[in-house]
């Protein structure tokens, strides 16, 4: 099959779901359009800011003046702990309306002090810092007994609906897995059981021996465009060796995963010039009592851009009805991800 040329579906192995792919809507190498380089104008420091050091939130609260990172209980949480335990409803013919009680946490974590700062500005040192974060708050809200999973995601910029500039991501910890990973879980551990080996670690073998696909790789981790991506330019980053959970890095990883961050969003604001947005996302081996094997931590990055910082991709008619489709191939993709440089676009050049 010429994977250019003609239109094909592809199979995603992680979400056992497949996905459509055009790519003779494109047959012209799409270069980007290409806007003019923007500057930002954001403050360092933002008094009417809720995630800024020192300043008020919602509930008459007040930010420590931290130096580092902060994590807070969100004040607007979608789960609560103190939600009652275990009240289930089935009503309706044959019980269809179905509910449940669900307990849980949600948190707030900010990058750094910085206000105007985003993770492609970020020195390695800084986003180290929120790795640790991370680490953290896995380990805490994991131990609550109750909890089950814990899910770090960050929502990057106006166009994936971030409320707020300043660097910050959130984190929300249920009582039940919830369906996006355990579908990922039970993929993985439904391979190790049949191969005796790691699904992503033996994609990832393979990628790197096939390298179109690859976008950078350092020691410990590589960043890849999976085969089966559906936004176009997603990507995805895994560790070099089969790692269920962030708590478990060794510190070349804990350096290397900073690092692979870093570069990856100076290329993503690179491509279009813009502070590139996202949805970003941790999957890793859930806290509660129940084991899978053969899974691999691993970090979904989401972005909406197609063509410039002006056009987006929408998931709808056809793909909200029937399956999901993409144009520009992943091979495209990772070429010119990989190709973009590796100094951000509003950083002055060395003499
Ligand atoms: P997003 O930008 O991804 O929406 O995250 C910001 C979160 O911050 C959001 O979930 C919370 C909102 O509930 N928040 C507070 O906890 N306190 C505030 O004073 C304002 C916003
Ligand atoms: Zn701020």
């Amino acid at each position: 099959m010429n994977y250019q040329d003609h239109p094909h579906r592809r199979y995603n192995p992680l979400s056992d779901q497949w996905i459509k792919v055009s790519p003779h809507r494109t047959k012209r190498h799409w270069q980007g359009q290409r806007e003019h380089a923007r500057h930002p104008d954001t403050p360092s420091y933002d008094p009417g800011c809720y995630l800024c050091p020192g300043n008020s939130r919602a509930g008459n609260l007040k930010n420590p003046v931290y130096e580092r990172t902060f994590a807070f209980d969100n004040d607007f949480a979608a789960l609560l702990s103190s939600t009652p335990e275990g009240v289930s409803v089935s009503e309706g013919p044959a019980g269809l309306l179905q509910a449940k009680t669900e307990r849980g946490r949600c948190r707030v974590i900010c990058f750094s002090p910085r206000h105007d700062l985003t993770m492609a500005r970020m020195s390695i040192e800084e986003i180290s810092n929120v790795v640790t974060l991370w680490q953290q708050e896995y380990q805490l809200l994991g131990d609550e007994p109750y909890i089950s999973h814990v899910q770090i995601f960050e929502n990057r910029g106006d166009a994936m609906g971030a409320s707020n500039p300043h660097p910050h991501g959130q984190i929300w910890a249920d009582e039940f897995i919830p369906d996006i990973p355990l579908k990922e879980l039970m993929q993985q551990s439904q391979y190790h059981e049949v191969h005796g080996s790691s699904m992503l670690s033996d994609y990832l073998a393979y990628e790197l021996e096939e390298k179109t696909r690859i976008v950078y790789r350092n020691s410990t981790w590589a960043v890849v465009v999976p085969y089966w991506a559906v936004w176009p330019y997603e990507v995805l980053v895994l560790p070099m060796r089969p790692i269920s959970r962030i708590t478990d890095l060794s510190e070349q990883e804990h350096y290397g995963l900073a690092e692979a961050l870093r570069i990856l969003c100076i290329r993503y604001d690179n491509l279009f010039l813009t502070p590139f947005p996202y949805s970003m996302g941790i999957h890793q081996h859930p806290t509660g009592s129940q084991v899978f094997s053969g899974t691999q931590l691993h970090l979904h990055y989401f972005p909406p851009l197609l063509r410039s910082a002006e056009v987006r991709k929408f998931m709808v008619g056809y793909e909200m009805l029937a399956m999901v489709q993409r144009d520009i191939t992943a091979e495209q993709s990772a070429q010119q991800l990989r190709e973009l440089p590796e100094q951000h676009y509003l950083q002055e050049a060395h003499a």
